[in-house]
């Protein structure tokens, strides 16, 4: 336990997750103290970001409250789940020139956004890359379904997203390589050194990225914080709600509720109403093969024998 003083023993204090490892916990209490915590009893879901009510003991805490959440993002598919955060405020994906950038993850880390009720940004980092120029074209997409697109080079100066940033729950998602640890050790200086001290606190013995962490903005003073997490080549969400999942689509929303069928699957039903929106060029059919491919996994999650 280290930082000040109102976490001593025997006292109750509730705190923001900031690092999970496995049935461990990192908690930074509201007074700045950070505590090693343990779970009381078994089966609670805890990620970074969320709040929790700890009693100090000797030698750390423990977790005695989740306290009520707005939301969690996560991954899962039909084999394991992957938490990022709780309490979200902003989904930050970040893409780069350099690498073989997979845009279907655009499309479902905006599906994760809108799912959770958070809003989505693209960062396009390192647009001092000679590549960058060829890159921004291609974001386009994201931009005319009314994403904001930010050009960054983390390495000569993150004061545009962090601007954007003051104030928000983010987290940043995108594959490995494209800047997320530059843009956070920049947004807040320190990090990579905390993040190895806390993964020793928590006996991970590992001083890589592995699993999501959190980091408060540094003097904002609504409060803002950045989530790091893991490197991935898949953003499965098996576990969204078939319904709902259309609705994750913006620019679908003004056209459900206006097919001929109420349990119009949007497929080959007559008179739908996101069908002819494709036809007439106001939908990209990629996003519509997508929800149809995020429809079947979730599906198939809830029901094996499909
Ligand atoms: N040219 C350039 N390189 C960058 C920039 N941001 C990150 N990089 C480099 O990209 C590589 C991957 O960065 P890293 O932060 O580890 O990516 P992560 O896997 O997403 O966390 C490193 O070699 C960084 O130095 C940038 O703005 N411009
Ligand atoms: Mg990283
Ligand atoms: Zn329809």
């Amino acid at each position: 336990m280290t930082g000040p003083a109102l976490a001593r023993r025997g006292v109750r204090a509730q705190g923001t997750v900031v690092a999970a490892y496995r049935r461990h916990w990192a908690v930074r209490t509201d007074d700045g103290s950070s505590v090693n915590c343990v779970l009381k009893g078994r089966g609670a879901t805890i990620a970074a970001g969320d709040r929790v009510t700890i009693a100090v003991v000797a030698g750390g805490g423990v977790v005695e409250e989740v306290l009520p959440r707005r939301n969690l993002v996560y991954r899962s598919d039909a084999f394991k789940e992957k938490l990022i955060a709780a309490n979200v405020t902003l989904v930050v994906g970040v893409v780069a020139p350099d690498l073989a950038v997979d845009l279907e993850l655009l499309d479902r880390w905006s599906v994760a956004a809108e799912a959770e009720g958070c809003g989505f940004l693209v960062c396009a980092n390192k647009a001092d890359h000679p590549e960058f120029a060829a890159l921004l074209p291609r974001l386009a997409p994201w931009q005319r379904l009314g994403y904001e697109v930010m050009p960054l080079s983390a390495k000569r100066d993150v004061r545009p997203l962090r601007e954007r940033l003051l104030g928000e729950h983010a987290v940043m998602v995108g594959q490995s390589g494209m800047g997320k640890s530059t843009i956070l050790n920049a947004l807040v200086p320190g990090t990579a050194a905390r993040v190895a001290e806390v993964s020793v606190a928590l006996g991970s013995g590992r001083h890589t990225t592995t699993e999501s962490s959190l980091h408060l903005l540094p003097d904002d003073p609504r409060g803002g914080w950045v989530v790091d997490s893991p490197g991935m080549t898949q953003f499965a969400l098996a576990h969204l709600d078939p319904a709902a999942i259309p609705e994750a689509f913006v620019e679908l929303r003004p056209f459900l509720g206006h097919c001929r069928f109420r349990d119009c699957r949007h497929d080959r039903e007559p008179d739908c109403a996101v069908r002819a929106a494709v036809e007439r060029g106001e939908i990209a059919p990629h996003r519509v093969a997508l929800m149809h491919a995020m429809i079947a996994e979730s599906r198939r999650v809830r029901d094996p024998g499909r």
